[in-house]
């Protein structure tokens, strides 16, 4: 029985073999190190076609005649209406000359030194070349790619090659201390294989050699990695050879090695048109989007900068999944195709092939509202309509917009042994791409897991844009990590229809809208740790990422706070020393934290609000 999804690929290579011919090169640097590139050109030389590239850690193969990608460009719409596709192995990947640098830095202020490269020069010589070399194209170069080469999309901005000219960073990563392997100073664990797969230069071990290094024969993550104890042991998998892993060791605060990775601060003069995408429910990139998209329109008002944040996870928006699930909750059919169709192709057609009216037609900030499953267009992102409202923890357990005025706080005890499960399904081998809509019942009935709701919300509540946790906490110890969550409580009779999957009782479904961590040490600075004074009431300030969501009538906003997520981060000892990469087993302490709502001390999180939704 062929899959849909085998029938679709076969479909697609069979299209690739009858309408391309494949080339490739090495393309020389302007350090000398050549790159390899593969080249997809539509056998149709009538006309004069766009060049739509992707550069990539991720293989641009397959290598060699005869063997031909099985789908072209982001979409099959792109591919079938003809463009010549470039695939790059980036600097000292696969079959590319050179090292490989993780995030490599951009150079700021350049010298023009042939030996100043970043993926910014690499991009520009690459395209320089190409124009030089190519032929039957119309000048006009695109580039595209999710994650990892949504990062290269993004790099390519800064000092960009005056002929790209329209690029989408799909999920890029803004920041490796930001997105994918930490957030706010907290190690994501869950990170396993990924920690692995970019530790070595091309010549490492082999794929199977790897694998046996870092699998260790079972699937529950959260067993394995208890009984593996403190981050050092990881060691004795991950290896001292793997020089991403000592890397991240070496650097646990944000220090200049992270920092000079960063593509946030070089977007800048940015000359090309940007689509950025993303999906609410990425665990991986999440911050690299919206900041990317946020940083281009602060720095570069008059340049076309657009974002796209659908109901997906970690590059859905790639495949046509038919029903667009994300842990139970269904959002609707053939979103990716809709996308694929309507915008992408659009604004990629638009700007290369110079389709449409003089516009796109797209709007500055094409949303989905993950509570109403819908798609809202709005002219700035976050909306200028939203207003700042604070919703303040309350001594009963109650939320709402009132001030406290009580004298207390809640407290729970945090045992690094016992530590809050991030899901009721962990598995080892894979980043937790589906946690991040996930019923969050199980942690609520658990005596470390504090919890704070509104009553029954007699009008829709809809919060589009930024939020804001303000805490006020204290702990009997020198360090903790604070987990916040923001939960939809569905009511107990809600009605099994349309928005959810089959066969799912979707009654009282606590439905986690948005979370994130801040590593405690940090709550001044990510670059400067500072413990906790035991039992000081202390302010923790941090962003969670934005969101787009109406709390319906009759559901209730809840908001979660806890000081373990295992293992999607790594424990905090509770104990502070120096670096948690080097922690021994005898740090890791139970400790007693405490999270004020008093009238001098109110907790609060500070969510943006759409006022016709109040
Ligand atoms: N951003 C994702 C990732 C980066 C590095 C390691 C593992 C994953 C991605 O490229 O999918």
């Amino acid at each position: 029985m062929v899959s849909a999804f085998s029938f679709v690929q076969a479909q697609n290579e069979n299209y690739v073999k009858e309408n391309y011919v494949k080339t490739e090169y090495d393309i020389p640097m302007r350090d000398g190190v050549k790159l390899h590139t593969v080249v997809y050109y539509p056998k149709d030389q009538s006309v004069d076609y766009p060049i739509l590239m992707q550069r990539t850690p991720y293989n641009a193969g397959p290598y060699g005649e005869g063997s031909m990608r099985n789908a072209l460009g982001p979409s099959p719409f792109l591919m079938k209406d003809g463009y010549i596709f470039v695939y790059q192995d980036v600097r000292g990947r696969w079959m590319s000359e050179g090292l490989y640098d993780n995030m490599r830095p951009t150079v700021g202020n350049r010298t023009g030194d042939p030996t100043e490269i970043d993926e910014s020069t690499d991009t520009y010589d690459t395209i320089d070349w190409l124009l030089e070399n190519l032929e039957n194209h119309n000048g006009k170069v695109g580039q595209w790619g999710i994650s990892y080469p949504g990062f290269y999309s993004a790099a390519a901005l800064p000092y960009a090659h005056p002929n790209l000219v329209a690029v989408s960073p799909q999920a890029p990563i803004g920041d490796f201390y930001f997105d994918d392997f930490h957030h706010n100073g907290a190690y994501f664990l869950s990170y396993w294989l990924a920690t692995s797969v970019f530790g070595y230069q091309k010549d490492g071990p082999t794929d199977e050699a790897w694998y046996e290094m870092v699998n260790p024969g079972t699937n529950d993550g959260y067993q394995f990695f208890m009984d593996m104890g403190p981050l050092k042991n990881a060691d004795a998998y991950y290896g001292e050879d793997n020089f991403f892993w000592q890397q991240l060791k070496s650097n646990p605060d944000y220090n200049e090695f992270w920092q000079k990775r960063s593509i946030i601060p070089h977007l800048k003069a940015v000359s090309p048109a940007v689509m950025v995408v993303g999906g609410w429910f990425d665990a991986e990139d999440l911050y690299g989007p919206l900041t990317i998209y946020k940083t281009i329109e602060k720095n570069n008002p008059d340049t076309y900068n657009s974002l796209v944040m659908g109901p997906w996870s970690h590059g859905d928006w790639s495949r046509e999944r038919g029903a667009q699930t994300v842990s139970n909750m269904y959002f609707g059919d053939s979103i990716s195709t809709w996308y694929q169709k309507e915008v992408e192709f659009t604004f990629f057609n638009h700007f290369l092939k110079g389709e449409g009216d003089g516009s796109t037609g797209l709007p500055e900030a094409y949303m989905f509202n993950t509570g109403q499953n819908q798609w809202d267009k709005f002219g700035n992102w976050p909306p200028k309509e939203s207003e700042w409202t604070s919703f303040y923890l309350q001594e009963d357990g109650g939320l709402s917009t009132d001030e406290p005025s009580g004298n207390r706080f809640s407290e729970f005890e945090s045992d690094p042994k016992n530590p809050v499960p991030y899901s009721q399904d962990i598995k080892l081998n894979f980043t937790p791409r589906k946690y991040m809509a996930d019923d969050q019942r199980f942690a609520a009935r658990r005596p470390d897991v504090l919890t704070f709701e509104t009553s029954v919300l007699e009008n829709d509540l809809t919060v589009a844009g930024e939020i804001m946790a303000q805490l006020k906490v204290a702990t009997s110890q020198t360090d903790a990590d604070w987990i916040v969550k923001v939960v939809d409580v569905f009511p107990g009779d809600y009605p099994n229809h349309e928005y959810v999957l089959d066969g799912v009782d979707m009654g009282n479904y606590h439905l986690m809208v948005r979370s994130e961590v801040i590593r405690g040490r940090y709550r001044e600075s990510f670059e400067s740790p500072q413990p906790f004074i035991p039992d000081q009431i202390t302010d923790v300030d941090f962003q969670l990422q934005d969101v787009y969501h109406t709390f319906k009538k009759g559901h209730k906003i809840q908001i979660q706070i806890q000081s373990t997520w295992f293992p999607l981060i790594d424990r905090n000892p509770q104990k502070y020393v120096g670096n948690i990469f080097e922690a021994d087993e005898e740090d890791f302490v139970r400790a007693i934290h405490k999270v004020f709502h008093t009238e001098t001390y109110p907790s609060k999180i500070n969510l943006m609000v759409l006022p016709d939704s109040n």
